[in-house]
């Protein structure tokens, strides 16, 4: 199979197999992947490319589990662990909602200690703060704890959380489903299976969700198409995910030495574009830019990108694990970015729904 002869497949609207998205990743004209991939998006989106106003809050980085690429976590009493008081939460909305705020982001650690009430009183204060803000929380890991927090099925553990205000969930905790990888990134975290069984089940319980995908650490391209054909195939069960976000490895304090400073710019383009190519069921592929650096999630929207995420404001995951970008965008710095790509600037809400363009 050549390049050619798969674009010809891509441009008739044929889906591609893993092979092919593997010539695809190993193509030496990165430009033209990219072209490829920016004509598929532009058949689906035209030239609009979404971003929110969020914030995103990580309530506490006390963690059981110590995954070797997190640089984020610390143990209980440790120093610089911390865990905030609903009181913390809500002032973090209220100054949220007063920004224009539309989404509050909620991940964190997997604390020993908390009971499965707080995580219910931690949606109910943001919501308390307006109805009208959409809290995106918790990731399929965060899940399978609360669950086992609560003593309840995972349907059931949803069916609290939704009732509590939870809106969708985010979608970390991917990382890489290679049993052999994900063995050596994160032991003692869910498997990849049960990762995307909670998934199946959110989505099950009407919730949308995301899906991510942790590259550039020890895991090889075939590694990577393997874990885009298992979320493709749960995405042909289900639809609900909402997007594909491509998470580049920040490899500063992080346990896992892997030499380098990090992903190349050729690796995070070539990934977008093989992931708008072969995802073919997710109708938006995300440059998240806390990770990528604004100038490669810029160049991104040339790639196949759609979505930049939103102004974040606060972010830790990534900062503490040496990530060099700032820690919140304006909306008129994300919009002067998109324009600048000779794109729209369209605002969405969590659940893509157009709010306004610019
Ligand atoms: O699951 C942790 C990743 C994720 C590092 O759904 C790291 O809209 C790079 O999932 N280098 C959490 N990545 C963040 C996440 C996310 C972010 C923005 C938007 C959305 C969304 C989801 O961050 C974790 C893990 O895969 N992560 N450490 C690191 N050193």
């Amino acid at each position: 199979m050549t390049f050619a002869a798969i674009k010809d497949k891509v441009l008739a609207g044929v889906r591609i197999d893993e092979e092919e998205a593997l010539l695809l990743f190993r193509h030496p004209n990165l430009l033209e992947l990219g072209e490829l991939a920016q004509a598929v998006n532009e058949q689906r989106n035209g030239r609009k490319v979404f971003f929110n106003v969020n914030r995103h809050i990580n309530h506490t980085n006390i963690c059981v589990n110590r995954c070797r690429f997190c640089a984020f976590f610390r143990r209980a009493g440790e120093e610089g662990a911390y865990l905030m008081t609903l009181d913390e939460v809500r002032a973090r909305a209220e100054e949220a909602l007063q920004q224009g705020a539309t989404e509050i982001h909620v991940v964190g650690g997997l604390h020993p200690d908390l009971p499965f009430e707080f995580y219910l009183e931690l949606l109910g204060t943001i919501k308390s703060v307006s109805p009208e803000l959409h809290v995106k929380a918790f990731t399929a890991v965060e899940i399978a704890y609360l669950a086992d927090l609560a003593k309840l099925s995972i349907p059931k553990t949803l069916e609290k959380l939704k009732d509590a205000g939870l809106g969708s969930l985010p979608g970390g905790g991917a990382e890489i489903f290679a049993p052999e990888i994900r063995n050596q990134l994160c032991p003692e975290k869910i498997s990849g299976a049960q990762w995307l069984a909670i998934m199946e089940q959110v989505h099950q319980a009407g919730l949308k969700s995301n899906a991510t995908m942790l590259y550039g650490h020890l895991e090889s391209v075939e590694d990577r198409v393997d874990h885009m054909r298992q979320l493709r195939e749960l995405q042909d069960r289900t639809g609900g995910f909402q997007v594909f976000i491509p998470l580049a490895f920040q490899p500063e304090h992080s346990q896992l030495k892997i030499g380098g400073s990090g992903t190349s710019g050729v690796d995070d383009l070539r990934t977008l574009a093989v992931g708008r190519i072969y995802l073919d069921n997710f109708a938006n592929v995300k440059a998240y830019w806390v990770m990528l650096g604004e100038k490669i999630a810029q160049v991104a929207l040339c790639f196949g990108v759609n979505d930049l995420d939103g102004t974040v404001v606060e972010e830790r995951i990534g900062h503490e694990a040496g990530a060099d970008t700032p820690q919140a965008m304006s909306r008129e710095g994300i919009v002067a970015m998109i324009r600048k790509a000779g794109r729209i600037p369209v605002e969405r809400d969590t659940l893509y729904r157009e709010l306004r363009a610019y």
